[in-house]
């Protein structure tokens, strides 16, 4: 570690400290392997003291007027706009996203502060006359006390402003863990928030591993409400704790999602979208295309566009503005993906690109793995069914419009969708066939816009939805 590579700490009622037992992890760039900066390894411990941290601020945060709940977060979204370029470089660095889409992400979560903030003079509750004579009812919204958060590291900044800002304009204390690959630009979203005055205790901090961090926020008796965006494997496992112990929970997970491109559309605008929806972030959405379904004699026009289209996409330094695909996260998400893709072909799928892993010049000192198109993939195959999270697009035919949204329907998830056609009532009739929280009409599978309700059906999700007007009810009683 060099002299300049940051150390941070976890941020516990205002303070700076490092984990209790001392430990720490590293963090390294997946573009060039180089060490970018070292969180804290924190344990069960260092979650209680940030629990009790935060039980004791929710006493006045829940009583502070919600519109003045509301002015921090306008604070934040200003000091998010003038920070909004060194975080964005943060994050290209320290989990591989493009620069341009690093600065995406940090837009959501500025548009989702404003969003937010003006939520604090319009938590409206309802009135209705009652039955009885010179009386009537009103409901109105409270805060539930603390919110235990656990975000994904592929999107570090929009994904726990989805969740935080809400939540506290709400009334409720937060424990968050921000994702183990992508602290640092997690933990420079929470300072702008700190740099607001949030009062201490209000939003705590508190780096380290899934297993250990995480498992014990979801465990914690005080933590009231748990918000968590990951795998299908580990939402599943938070819902049987959150189950057994009443907690409140809403879960945000794996996607397959489908594109259909009809007969009838226009060409060019599906091309554009399959390959942003498929390749930007490196297929490392959960909004991801992942999902070719082309109806009749379109595959034949698409497909041959497709692969040179793909194959043309220059792969290399998230940092480089040249550069339209970065590298995956982790070794161990490459060996996954690449993993998927041998399966592939060992169940009948023909790779029309892609599919190697990079072993000379620059790219061989990152994790990075090309965008890859795989033809002739089964219904029912593994590559039809599972979700990669990485650059790799399953092809698939269907004779209808109707076997295009069976197919569409046979995976156990269901986030987005999307299908270009020219013809209003197959994209009518597809956003109300489609198994899926979202779907777009002749637009790519990936983007959101903090107005709206975001979420999955199916193994996405838990039935709530987060983003627009939605958050509010699930984080008041
Ligand atoms: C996620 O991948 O976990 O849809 C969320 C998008 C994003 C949100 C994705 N704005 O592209």
């Amino acid at each position: 570690m060099t002299a300049a590579t940051p150390e941070l700490l976890n941020r516990i009622d205002n303070v700076s400290v490092p984990a209790l037992a001392g430990a720490t992890l590293d963090i390294r760039s997946p573009a060039t392997g180089t060490l970018v900066a070292r969180a804290p390894r924190s344990s069960a411990d260092d979650v209680a003291r940030a629990a009790t941290a935060a039980r004791k601020a929710f006493l006045t945060w829940s009583t502070t007027p919600a519109p003045v709940r509301g002015e921090y977060l306008f604070k934040a979204a200003a000091n998010l706009v003038a920070r909004k370029e060194e975080i964005a470089r943060v994050m290209a660095e320290e989990m591989g996203k493009r620069l341009e889409e690093a600065r995406g992400d940090i837009q959501e979560a500025i548009d989702t502060a404003y969003y937010a903030g003006s939520e604090g003079r319009r938590l409206f509750g309802r009135t209705a006359p009652s039955e009885l004579k010179h009386k009537m009812g009103f409901t109105l919204r409270r805060p539930i006390g603390t919110v235990g958060v656990i975000t994904a590291w592929n999107f570090p900044v929009a994904v726990p402003s989805w969740k935080i800002l809400p939540a506290l304009v709400c009334g409720n204390t937060i424990v968050w863990k921000p994702a183990e690959e992508a602290p640092r630009s997690g933990h420079l979203f929470a300072e702008t928030l700190w740099d607001a005055g949030l009062p201490a205790g209000v939003l705590n901090v508190v780096h380290g591993y899934g297993e250990e961090v995480g498992a014990a926020i979801v465990a914690h008796p005080e933590i009231a409400v748990l918000t968590f965006t990951g795998s299908t494997n580990v939402g599943r496992m938070i819902a049987e704790t959150a189950g057994r112990m009443l907690k409140h929970v809403s879960l945000e997970m794996g996607g397959k999602n489908p594109v259909i491109v009809m007969p009838d559309a226009d060409i060019d605008l599906a091309l554009d979208g399959i390959l942003w929806g498929a390749f930007g972030t490196a297929g490392q959405r959960c909004t991801a295309t992942s999902r070719v379904i082309a109806v009749g004699d379109v595959g034949e026009r698409l497909l041959p566009r497709l692969v040179e289209r793909a194959k043309a996409l220059r792969l290399g330094d998230p940092l480089d503005p040249a550069v339209e695909v970065g590298p995956v996260v982790s070794e161990r998400q490459r060996q996954r993906i690449h993993g998927y893709v041998e399966t592939a072909r060992h169940e009948g799928g023909a790779v029309l690109c892609g599919g190697a892993i990079p072993t000379d010049g620059p790219l061989a000192r990152g994790w990075f793995y090309p965008p890859t198109l795989v033809d002739q993939v089964r219904p029912g195959s593994t590559l039809a069914m599972e979700e990669v999270f990485g650059p790799v697009l399953a092809v698939l035919r269907a004779g209808s419009f109707d076997e295009a949204v069976r197919i569409a329907n046979e995976v156990p998830y269901g986030l987005s969708s999307s299908i270009y056609t020219r013809d209003v009532n197959a994209a009518l009739r597809a956003v109300e066939s489609i198994e899926a929280g979202i779907t777009y009409v002749n637009a790519p599978t990936i983007g959101a816009e903090a107005h709206f309700p975001f979420g999955g059906v199916k193994a996405t999700g838990n039935g709530h939805r987060e983003g627009g007007w939605e958050p509010y009810e699930f984080f008041t009683e």
